[in-house]
């Protein structure tokens, strides 16, 4: 009896332990990682819940390119992406379509599709 016990608790404190992974934020949101390079954005097209909160998580790996900035227009979000640093851009998914976000110059493109 007592034996099954402490196996029931480990087994949850594992089941605890896997929900909060590395791709989900404090707060449970999933998060999208999102390489910038001299070429655009990698991925450049991802998938999220419709109308959830996700995390775009930025990385600009090069000084390459015009990656410097990025912008979320329908959101009015602008953010600065420093060298190699990871930027959380946080925001909720539009009920239907797509998240478009673009650099400061609109010429790499991505989007967030709602599904
Ligand atoms: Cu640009």
């Amino acid at each position: 009896m007592r034996k099954s016990t402490v196996l029931a608790l480990a087994f949850l404190l594992l089941a605890a332990c896997n929900k909060s992974d590395a791709s989900a934020a404090g707060d449970g949101r999933p998060v999208i990682k999102v390489k910038v390079d001299a070429a655009g954005y990698h991925p450049s097209e991802a998938k999220a819940k419709a109308g959830k909160p996700v995390r775009l998580e930025f990385t600009r790996t090069t000084d390459e390119g015009c990656g410097q900035q990025l912008v979320v227009p329908s959101l009015d979000i602008k953010k600065d992406l420093p060298l190699n640093q990871a930027v959380a851009v946080d925001v909720t998914m539009p009920a239907s379509g797509k998240l478009d976000f673009t650099c400061g110059m609109d010429m790499y493109r991505g989007a967030v599709v709602a599904e």
